[in-house]
C-alpha cells in the first residue's frame, strides 16, 4: 500500500524527560527534515544521507531563531518500522519544545498522526500482520515477566511463522484439490488422497494446538483471575490484605463489611493475577450489600479460581452448603481459615473438596501462607510454562477465528474421507483459509483494523 501523507507525532510520553522524540513518517519526511534542521552553524544541511545520525537545529525559519539542539536520522523505505520514508528527531524532552518542534513539522508538510497509525502503516505496508501488532500493545502494557514473554514471543514472530506455514501448506492443498475439479472425471488418485488426508489432519492437529493454547495466552495477558468468595467475616479481605502485603481492604469483626468488589493486581512468580475480594455471600435485606452480593456472582462467573474460605473456628453454616453448591462447576480452591483458633471444621468436613483442592491457613498466625501460594500456582497451572517453545495467540478475536478454521478444516478432512466432490472441498479449505486470514489481517474489515489501533497510544 502507498501513502501521499506524512504523518508526525510526538512518539515519547507527555512530561519532561531526558530526550524527547518526534517522529515523522511519510514521503515527506526527508525534505521536512531538510526545510527545519539546520547544522550547528544554522546552515541547512545539503542533504541528509539515510542511516546517519546527525548533531543539528531545529530551526523555525519564520522566526529566524533555534528551538533546540538535536539528534535526528532519516530511515529510507521500505527499510523502517513503517516501511516508509521515516525522520526521527530527538530532542530534549520537554512538553513545551517537543510541541513547539511538532507544531514546525506540522505546518511544513505533515499531518497529526492517529493513535496507532504508525503501526496500522507497518501492518498495511505488510511489515508486521495482525498479531505483531497487537503484540505491541501488548508489549507496551506488559507488567510482568510472563505477559512481556508473551507479547515478544509474538512480537518477533513466532505465531505469524507457524501460521504463515498453514496457511501455505492448505494453499498447496487447495492447489491440488482446484487441479482434480479441471479433470472431473478422473477425481483425486487414491495415493494423492491418503497423502492429503495426513497433510490436512497434521494442520488440523497444529491448530488445535493453537486453539488449547489461547486462554493461556489471553490469562497471561489480562492476567488470572482470583477471586475471594465466602460467607461474611471468614477473612476475606484479610487474606487479600496479606496477598498483597498492604492493607488495601478494610477489616472488622462486623460481618459484612466488606460491600463492593475490590480488586488488585498481584504478580506470582512473573505471572500477572489479578486479586478479586468480594462481598460475603448471605441472605441480607440490606440493599447496599444486596447489590454487593449481586456484584460477587459477577465475579465468579469470570473468574479462572475461586478462592472459597471457610471460618475453620465456627460450626459450618447452611450459606457455606449454599455456597459451596453453587460453586460446584467452578475450580475452587477451599480454604479453611483461622486455625490459630479452637479448630471446628476440619478438611474431613468439607468431602466435596480433593486434597489437592482444600487446605487450611491461619491469617493471624501466618501459617499455610506459603502452601497456599504454591497451590494456587499449581491449580492454575502457569508456573512453569515456557512460552519460548512454542506459538502462542491471546486474544478472543483469535480464538473465534481459530475455531471457524478448526471446524472448516475437519468438514474438509471428513469430506475427503468419504469422497464427497471437489468442489465442496475447495469451499471447506477456502472458509479455513479466510478463519485464518481474520488473525493474520489478511482478511479482515477496515472496522476491525480500526478498532485494534485505536487502543494504541498516540505516536506508536
Ligand atoms: N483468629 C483469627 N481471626 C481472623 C483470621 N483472619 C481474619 N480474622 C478476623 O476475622 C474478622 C473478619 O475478617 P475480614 O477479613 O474482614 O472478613 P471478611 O470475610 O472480609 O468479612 P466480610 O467483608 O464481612 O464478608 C476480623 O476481625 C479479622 O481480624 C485468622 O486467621 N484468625
Ligand atoms: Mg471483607
Amino acid at each position: 500500500m502507498h501513502f501521499d501523507d506524512t504523518i508526525a507525532a510526538i512518539a515519547t510520553p507527555l512530561g519532561e524527560g531526558g530526550i524527547g522524540i518526534v517522529r515523522v513518517s511519510g514521503p515527506a519526511a526527508q525534505p521536512i527534515g531538510l526545510k527545519i534542521i539546520t547544522d550547528m552553524k544554522r546552515k541547512p544541511f545539503p542533504e541528509i544521507k539515510e542511516r546517519v545520525v546527525y548533531h543539528g537545529l531545529v530551526y523555525d525559519p519564520d522566526r529566524q531563531k533555534p528551538l533546540d539542539e538535536v539528534l535526528f536520522f532519516y530511515l529510507k523505505k521500505p527499510k523502517s518500522f513503517t516501511g516508509e520514508d521515516t525522520l526521527e528527531i530527538q530532542a530534549h524532552g520537554g512538553m513545551y519544545l517537543l510541541s513547539k518542534i511538532l507544531e514546525l513539522v506540522l505546518n511544513n508538510g505533515a499531518r497529526l498522526a492517529e493513535p496507532g497509525e504508525f503501526t496500522q502503516r507497518a501492518f498495511l505496508n505488510g511489515r508486521i500482520d495482525l498479531v505483531q501488532a497487537e503484540s505491541i500493545i501488548d508489549l507496551i502494557r506488559a507488567k510482568t515477566e510472563k505477559a512481556h514473554e508473551l507479547a515478544l514471543a509474538q512480537l518477533t514472530g513466532k505465531t505469524t511463522q507457524t501460521l504463515a506455514e498453514i496457511e501455505s501448506e492448505l494453499y498447496q492443498i487447495l492447489i491440488t484439490i482446484e487441479a482434480a475439479l479441471d479433470f472431473p472425471e478422473e477425481g483425486i488418485p487414491e495415493i494423492q488422497k491418503e497423502q492429503l488426508l495426513s497433510q490436512a489432519s497434521a494442520l488440523h492437529r497444529k491448530l488445535v494446538s493453537l486453539l488449547e493454547g489461547i486462554d493461556e495466552g489471553r490469562k497471561l495477558r489480562e492476567g488470572i483471575r482470583l477471586v475471594i468468595v465466602g460467607r461474611p467475616n471468614v477473612g476475606k479481605s484479610s487474606l487479600l490484605n496479606e496477598m498483597l502485603q498492604e492493607e488495601r481492604a478494610i477489616v472488622t469483626p462486623i460481618p459484612g463489611t466488606t460491600r463492593d468488589v475490590i480488586e488488585a493486581p498481584l504478580q506470582l512468580r512473573g505471572v500477572p493475577f489479578w486479586l478479586i475480594d468480594t462481598a460475603g455471600l448471605r441472605e441480607t435485606e440490606d440493599l447496599i450489600e444486596q447489590m454487593g452480593i449481586t456484584k460477587t456472582e459477577a465475579n465468579i462467573a469470570q473468574s479462572d479460581l475461586i478462592l472459597l474460605m471457610f471460618d475453620g473456628s465456627q460450626p459450618l453454616t447452611a450459606e457455606d452448603r449454599q455456597i459451596i453448591a453453587k460453586l460446584k462447576d467452578r475450580p475452587v480452591l477451599a480454604i479453611i481459615n483461622k486455625t490459630d483458633l479452637p479448630q471446628v471444621v476440619r478438611k474431613e468436613d468439607l468431602p466435596e473438596f480433593t486434597s489437592d483442592r482444600i487446605i487450611e491457613i491461619s491469617l493471624h498466625s501466618k501459617s499455610g501462607l506459603k502452601e497456599l501460594q504454591e497451590r494456587i500456582i499449581a491449580l492454575v497451572g502457569l508456573g512453569d510454562l515456557k512460552l519460548d517453545d512454542r506459538p502462542l495467540l491471546s486474544r478472543i478475536r483469535h480464538k473465534q477465528a481459530l475455531e471457524k478454521a478448526v471446524s472448516a478444516l475437519a468438514e474438509f478432512i471428513s469430506g475427503l474421507s468419504l469422497g464427497r466432490s471437489e468442489d465442496l472441498l475447495a469451499v471447506d479449505l477456502r472458509t479455513c483459509l479466510d478463519a485464518l486470514g481474520l488473525i493474520t489481517g489478511k482478511n479482515v474489515s477496515s472496522e476491525v483494523i480500526q478498532g485494534i489501533f485505536a487502543q494504541f497510544c498516540i505516536g506508536k
